[in-house]
């Protein structure tokens, strides 16, 4: 049963059931979608970027980090999911490798693609709204360290998923804390930003906060998955609607937690470059 150690459940479906037709390319075209959305969004963030005064710059260059580094490590995560299963004819599903398993697959490119995101992200809106108490320098600090400590500790954790629950739950309730305390310090700085600021940019401050709060939960939700698809049922099966469950809640978290949020963020800073009157044409004559 725990022939595989530490690998992912993914592998024990394949290694066990088998993965059917449908879900093997569904999670391998949703994993495309969510490299593709990484390069689009890439091309925004440059388009875009003369469209807000200068000292906000600096939010379209850190989404142009966050889009190559998620563009790449995305497209290797897919190539992990390609490599790992080869069809079997026979049996009309898909195992892994063969019996002569070169590649297992494992989600942590993505874990580590938000060590460098994850920082990023949070430094982002310090460069775009006005602390009016808290010091930039130690609010920047703080979202480094409990952003990569609940990166760190999370990938340590989803290794034992399969064969130590305890390693898994543990693990992941520490990183828990660190999310938790990343969520204090984000809400300060919107409460904080909206202070003297015009009413259209509170509200689109508002939305950032919502949708901050949406997607960065859908995390451990994905995190979690297959458990809650019942990964130790009675039979003791894996199923594989997990599979397909965790790598969507990851797409969709992806594309809206860098594309969608670097794009509210854009348009807030164009909200404010407007009502501080900077024009963009203007400024290019
Ligand atoms: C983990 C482990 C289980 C507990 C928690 C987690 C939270 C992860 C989060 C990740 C956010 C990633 C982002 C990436 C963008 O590039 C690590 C899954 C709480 C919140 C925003």
């Amino acid at each position: 049963m725990e022939i595989l150690g530490n690998a992912t459940f993914e592998n024990y479906v394949g290694l066990q059931d088998g993965i059917t037709e449908m879900a093997f390319q569904m999670t391998a075209h949703v994993l495309t979608l969510g490299y593709a959305a990484m390069l689009a969004g890439l091309f925004y963030f440059i388009l875009t970027i003369k469209s807000v005064a200068p000292k906000y710059r600096i939010s379209s260059v850190l989404s142009v980090v966050v889009m190559t580094s998620a563009f790449l490590l995305l497209y290797k995560q897919a190539q992990n999911w390609e490599n790992a299963f080869t069809f079997d004819a026979d049996r009309g599903l898909y195992f892994l490798g063969a019996g002569n398993i070169a590649d297992l697959f494992n989600n942590g490119y993505r874990y580590l693609n938000w060590l460098i995101d994850v920082p990023m992200l949070l430094f982002q809106i310090l460069f775009v709204v006005s602390l009016t108490k808290s010091n930039f320098k130690s609010i920047r600090n703080q979202f480094w360290f409990s952003g990569s400590l609940m990166v760190i500790t999370g990938y340590i954790g989803q290794y034992y998923e399969v064969t130590n629950i305890s390693a898994f739950a543990i693990w992941g309730a520490i990183s828990t804390v660190f999310f938790i305390h990343v969520l204090i310090l984000m809400r300060r700085v919107i409460s904080e930003g909206k202070d003297g600021i015009p009413e259209n940019a509170q509200k689109t401050l508002g939305s950032i906060w919502t949708l901050f709060l949406i997607s960065w939960f859908l995390y451990p939700g994905a995190y979690l998955m297959p458990h809650l698809f019942g990964l130790f049922n009675e039979s003791g099966l894996y199923n594989e609607s997990g599979i397909v469950g965790r790598q969507m809640t990851y797409t969709v978290a992806d594309v809206t937690s860098k594309v969608i949020y670097g794009v509210l963020l854009t348009v807030l800073a164009q909200q404010l470059s407007k009502s501080e009157g900077y024009d963009q044409h203007a400024a290019r004559t």
